[in-house]
Parts: structure tokens; sequence; C-alpha cells
């Protein structure tokens, strides 16, 4: 029979708002503004125009949960994209591979309206919408990427394995096979012109 651990963790709870995306308690929001982000939208010209007029605050990430990085642990936090575009292409996180690509990731939908968009290395596209209740499965192997295509804050929450790490790295330099955009009024994908095998 195994034996229970000398260095018992503690259960604990944290307080969800649903609404707000809110963690409590927990500390500092992980900010991320246009700035933080250079490069990472296709239109430069709207991209230094915003950043003129102050850097706007595109997303944050609240409450990630106290526990060590490791694979037996499930830490958790909720991401709130603002509404906004810059030229026609909505607010959205940076994305990344999981950087132990196998890991997986959940994605439940609490407020707003978004996209997950996801994609492999060698370039296949998915894309799931995602409203309050959605509860989005993104296995190992696929990039994602949320986009906010709505008027309010698009807030999710995200449990994956403690050791998948983040890795940003192509999505910085290519980004997306897709880019997600307000044509006519309603959200469009179109080509990526960046983007190369
Ligand atoms: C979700 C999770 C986090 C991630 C955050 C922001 O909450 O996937 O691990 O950090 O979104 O996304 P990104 O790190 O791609 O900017
Ligand atoms: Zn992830």
């Amino acid at each position: 029979m195994t034996t229970t651990p000398t260095d018992l963790m503690q259960p604990f709870a944290t307080l969800l708002d649903m609404n707000a995306g809110l963690i409590t308690p927990s500390g500092p929001p992980m900010q991320r503004h246009l700035s933080d982000m250079r490069g990472m939208y296709a239109d430069a010209e709207a991209e230094a125009a915003l950043l003129a007029e102050g850097d706007p605050l595109i997303y944050e990430v609240h409450g990630v949960a106290p526990v060590p990085m490791e694979v037996s642990q499930v830490p958790y936090c909720t991401t709130i994209i603002h509404p906004g575009r810059v030229g026609d292409e909505y607010y959205m996180t940076k994305g990344h591979y999981h950087a132990v690509r196998d890991r997986a990731e959940l994605y439940i939908g609490l407020a707003g309206e978004g996209r997950l968009i996801m994609q492999t290395v060698e370039g296949e596209f998915r894309s799931l919408p995602m409203t309050p209740g959605t509860l989005a499965y993104i296995p190992g192997y696929w990039a994602h990427r949320t986009v906010n295509v709505g008027d309010e804050p698009f807030i999710f929450l995200s449990v994956w394995p403690g050791d998948a790490g983040h890795d940003y790295g192509t999505i910085e330099t290519t980004g997306f096979v897709k880019l997600l955009v307000k044509q006519d009024g309603a959200p469009t994908f179109v080509d990526n012109p960046r983007w190369q095998v």
C-alpha cells in the first residue's frame, strides 16, 4: 500500500468570482500591455499609434494557484482579455506551446465571447468558440491563443499539469496560421502573411 508522505501538502480553497474573473486570495495579476507584445499584431501602423496614445492593457492573468510547478500538481488561473482591436485584429493573448509538448490544458469559459485558436508546428489549425460554460480541451502539441471577439471582457479559467511550462518562441516570430479580424462587423479568419512552416 502506498503510504502518505511526511511532508504532506494541505488542502486549500480559494474563491472565484465567476463574473469578474478574480480569485481571492491571490497575488498581483500579471498584466500584458501592447508594449509587452510588440510585433505580434499584423498592423504595425495601428500598433505604433496605440503605443503613442498610451499603451493599452490587453490582458491580465489572475490567481495562479500557489503550488509547485510539478507534474503532480494542477495549477489554475483566470485570464481576462479586454475588448478592443489593434487595427482590425482583436485583442488576444500571446499564445504558447507547452515546453513539455505533450501536456494538455483545460479552459473553462466564464464571461464574454472569445475564440480559442490552436495549431501544430506543421501548421494544422483549429478554432473553438468560447462562451460562459464552454469546457475547451487543448490536447498536447497544440499551441493555444485566446481572442476576445466581443465588446465586453472575455474571461476564462485555465487548469494544467504543473510541469507544462510555456514556450513562446515560434509564436513570437511567425504568429499563428490565421489572424482573427473584424470584417463587415463580424469576426473573420484571414491568412497570416508572416506564417511559414
Ligand atoms: C491561460 C493559461 C496560462 C497563460 C495565460 C496567458 O490562462 O494558458 O498558462 O499564461 O492563458 O496566455 P499566454 O501565456 O499565451 O500569454
Ligand atoms: Zn498552456
